[in-house]
């Protein structure tokens, strides 16, 4: 639980790192089910011939190794939220009872309640981030699930209609996150405006307008970084021997757009009308499912509003 001076230095600094927020059982059944998920779908593709057999006492890590080695991309099977283009009906994604658990996890709503007030929805802008070492990847891989990502504030990844909207962003580390396997760093200058981003390989702040000064944020695991919609951040590179893992998740006011409104929300505490909050895993997947199969059969819809034939992009 954080105090109230630490609500200070949130708003005056523009993020807070909180150690422990999650307890040794919650990363425990993560560790587990992602596990479970893994051995699934490994089993899955070496029937296909995708990946070879498992070996006795081939671990999480070691079948991580080798399916990304293969050719073979494990991230959208384990993400939690459905991709920005090319949804169909198969698209693969994890919705389970440990993470819906970590995501509704009681000193995580404690500490956003201190900072956004007692009426908080579970914001679908959400992602696991399992990031191999950068030696092990191949040379042109850019994506931002794999390697370092670029400069950007998350208010630069909603739509518009969450320019209003009162949200934080609670990063998850579920590894130890260090300056050497990746760790975030955030712009040591505060800022509150939003600074025009580009669509790059990934969506990031104009290369001229990308913060000179910045502060890595290692945490321990299970400890969180914190931090306001404007608070410019990015990742450093992997250039440890193992994966980095992490969570991003973020909550706002309920009632107020989420920034991605074609996909589900939920209440994850209310003072106001305790009955609203959601208590199923099952009815969170369910909700994600649905959305998957309206999505699908629609016509696209961009995740953020960037044009990279704006002047800022030249
Ligand atoms: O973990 C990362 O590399 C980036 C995470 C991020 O941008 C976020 O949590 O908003
Ligand atoms: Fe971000």
């Amino acid at each position: 639980m954080i105090t109230a001076s630490d609500v200070e230095t949130f708003n005056q600094q523009g993020y807070l790192v909180v150690e422990n927020l999650l307890d040794v059982p919650t990363l425990d059944a993560i560790h587990c089910e992602y596990a479970q998920l893994m051995d699934r779908l490994y089993d899955g593709w070496a029937e296909a011939g995708l990946v070879p057999p498992a070996k006795a006492g081939m671990g999480f890590w070691d079948r991580l190794d080798v399916a990304y080695k293969s050719g073979f991309d494990w991230y959208q099977p384990f993400d939690i939220s459905l991709p920005g283009d090319d949804i169909s009906n198969d698209t693969p994604m994890h919705f389970g009872p440990a993470v819906f658990d970590m995501v509704t996890h009681k000193s995580i709503l404690d500490t956003v309640e201190m900072l956004i007030g007692p009426e908080i929805t579970s914001n679908p802008i959400q992602h696991v981030r399992i990031k191999p070492p950068e030696r092990t990847v191949a040379k042109d891989e850019i994506r931002a699930h794999v390697v370092a990502t670029d400069w950007h504030q998350d208010q630069g990844v909603t739509l518009p209609e969450a320019d209003q909207t009162t949200f934080v962003t609670v990063w998850l580390a579920i590894t130890d996150a260090t300056v050497e396997n990746g760790c975030l760093q955030v712009a040591t200058d505060h800022y509150t405006e939003m600074l025009p981003h580009c669509p790059r390989t990934q969506t990031g702040i104009s290369e001229a307008l990308t913060p000179k000064r910045a502060t890595p944020t290692p945490v321990k695991a299970g400890g969180a970084v914190i931090f306001h919609p404007m608070t410019p951040h990015s990742s450093l590179s992997n250039t440890s021997d193992g994966y980095r893992w992490s969570f991003d998740l973020r909550y706002n006011v309920t009632g107020q757009p989420t920034g991605r409104s074609h996909f589900p929300e939920f209440v994850a505490r209310s003072k106001a009308d305790p009955a609203s909050v959601l208590q199923d895993w099952r009815v969170w997947r369910d909700m994600w499912e649905d959305t998957r199969a309206r999505v699908a059969a629609g016509a696209h819809i961009p995740q953020h509003r960037w044009d990279s034939s704006s002047p800022h992009c030249a």
